[in-house]
């Protein structure tokens, strides 16, 4: 594999909109991420990724966005931008936007020009259909967060347009070439700014599978999931290598995809040496629908990394801003504590590829317990997953509790900086709620402890930069350890170093042959100080929960 300047980076995700605000108007700023370069700096962080910070009506968070080339005022100015760039540099932090190209927002210039003239230039730049009222839609997709992908077109009685996200988020027209050069302008406007990459978002969606054409429903609605459309949709790859010469290639750029459906013969397209995108998520673990078990969990990130070995890096999470907390939803209730959320953190941490820790996860951020309203919540998602479920069969209430496990609000609650008023976020009001737990849950309380959660990702980072493991963290193999033996979650990482990640995740006791002696104690979630590990023998037990990294002879 060829080596490149991102692989042994440790990148972070803000969700601007909830991360700090410095003016008193309830939302997260640029100058706030500005005041917390330092704090990300004292962590260990290379690389900030930003969600969408564009001109936007917010009706997807900024994920709709209204003009490329400007940041919205809620966030701040193109001044900013550009300070946090130059300050970013000073600290080799590089900064990584969010790259929306999929759709824009109904009030982009763009949209506005289709909608005066549909079959003029712009009219192109979206897929707009005749439709006469009673007359069958062009297909029956259902779009991600429910109801048609067909809207009526504003002005236009007999048409519609597509948007397989939020009505108003118009689906970009990619077979257009003139589309393509603009996006391809906008993203070099960018670079030659001085950002360190992009974040690709929704990007699997830009091939649709023409003509429009129906699949079999499965709802009760009669439409289908636009997965079934994905499935069959080909030819992706000639876009996606177009947008990489035009853009990123040109410029060493970093860039990650969000991408989830890739078969095993395109992984060498997608991320291989000079593929499409420097790095992909991987979504193995979030994309889990059963009840999850440490051993499903286990299973689903080790087949990830065992398939793209030796082709190329992932990028590991254990959460982002559409996901609930990863803690709350991979360790058993019963069970959540510090203990196991350092053990968490340091299995997807110490994996091949490239770590990213989202806003809070450092803190342990959880989700929240209840919700007692939906109207306590933001998300454009969250009516979908109610309604369905009171379709269902659930009542009000447990509607309401399954939008507390499910909503994608409970990674976007502000950042929890300490116990004082709206959790230190804000003087103003929290454009969402602050989550009930910021007493319990806070940077403030962890900073100046050595056993808490934040040190404990602090010593994480430390450790995979530590220049006698580094490259074994980064270049080593990935070699999974006792993979059938049950509740137990263990790797060996080989390269100039045998290290071995060790997890008993369970509430018992667990005894585990070792291949080799150990030779010294990286790094525990139990207590901070065992330099040499006492153990004469090769046979140790695991006491409930128990992590331990460490070096083997
Ligand atoms: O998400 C794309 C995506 O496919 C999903 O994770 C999606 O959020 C989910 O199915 C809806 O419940 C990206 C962004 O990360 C997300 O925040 C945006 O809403 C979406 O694209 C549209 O831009
Ligand atoms: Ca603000």
């Amino acid at each position: 594999m060829e080596k490149k300047w991102w692989h042994n980076k440790v990148a972070y995700q803000i969700y601007p909109k909830s991360f700090y605000d410095t003016n008193g108007d309830g939302i997260g700023d640029i100058n706030g991420v500005i005041e917390k370069l330092d704090y990300f700096k004292e962590l260990g962080i290379d690389i900030l990724w930003l969600s969408p910070i564009y001109c936007s009506p917010l009706a997807d968070q900024g994920y709709d966005i209204s003009d490329y080339y400007n940041i919205d005022p809620r966030f701040g100015t193109l001044e900013d931008l550009d300070r946090l760039i130059a300050e970013g540099k000073k600290r080799n932090i590089g900064i990584v936007m969010d790259l929306v190209v999929n759709h824009c927002s109904d009030e982009h210039e763009w949209f506005k020009k289709a909608c005066a003239d549909p079959d003029g230039e712009y009219g192109k730049f979206f897929y707009i259909e005749n439709h006469k009222d009673g007359e069958p839609l062009p297909c029956n997709w259902r779009s991600y967060f429910g109801g048609s992908v067909w809207e009526k077109l504003p002005g236009h009685d007999d048409k519609v347009y597509l948007h397989v996200f939020h009505k108003k988020q118009p689906d970009l027209n990619w077979e257009n070439p003139k589309l393509r050069k603009e996006i391809y302008k906008m993203i070099n406007w960018w670079l030659d700014r001085g950002i360190a990459g992009f974040r690709i978002d929704a990007i699997i969606n830009i091939k649709k599978k023409l003509p429009f054409s129906d699949y079999p429903a499965d709802r009760d609605d009669g439409m289908t999931s636009m997965n079934n459309m994905l499935a069959e949709a080909s030819g992706i790859g000639e876009f996606l290598d177009e947008m990489a010469t035009e853009t990123f290639r040109k410029y060493q750029a970093f860039s990650v995809g969000e991408v989830f459906n890739e078969k095993d013969e395109e992984l060498p397209l997608f991320i291989g040496n000079d593929g499409y995108f420097s790095t992909m998520f991987d979504f193995s673990a979030e994309l889990i629908e059963e009840e999850m078990t440490p051993d499903l969990y286990k299973n689903a990130i080790f087949k990830a990394h065992e398939r793209v070995e030796g082709i190329g890096f992932l990028s590991n999470i254990i959460e982002n801003h559409d996901e609930p907390r990863g803690v709350s939803r991979f360790i058993p209730k019963d069970a959540l504590s510090d203990a196991t959320k350092k053990m968490l953190a340091a299995i997807y941490f110490l994996l091949p590829g490239i770590p990213f820790i989202y806003q809070g996860q450092e803190i342990g951020m959880e989700n929240l317990d209840s919700v007692n309203d939906l109207n306590e919540l933001d998300d454009c998602a969250n009516a979908d997953i109610y309604e369905n479920a009171i379709h269902e069969g659930l009542s009000k209430e447990q509607a309401l509790q399954l939008l507390a496990e499910k909503s994608r609000d409970n990674a976007r609650t502000p950042f929890q900086w300490s116990d004082g008023a709206n959790a230190g976020f804000t003087t103003g009001k929290p454009w969402l709620m602050i989550n009930p737990k910021y007493t319990d849950i806070n940077f403030a309380s962890q900073k100046d402890d050595p056993n808490s959660v934040w040190h404990f990702y602090k010593d994480l980072i430390a450790l995979r930069k530590n220049p006698e493991y580094e490259s074994t963290f980064v270049y080593g193999k990935f070699i999974p350890f006792l993979k059938r033996q049950h509740n137990l979650i263990a790797y060996n990482r080989v390269g100039d170093k045998h290290i071995m990640v060790l997890a008993n995740f369970q509430k018992d006791a667990q005894t585990i042959s070792l291949p080799s002696k150990i030779k010294k104690v990286l790094l525990t979630n139990v207590s901070k100080t065992p330099d040499n590990f006492s153990s004469t023998s090769t046979e140790i037990v695991l006491s409930p929960y128990e992590l331990l990294v460490v070096e083997m002879v």
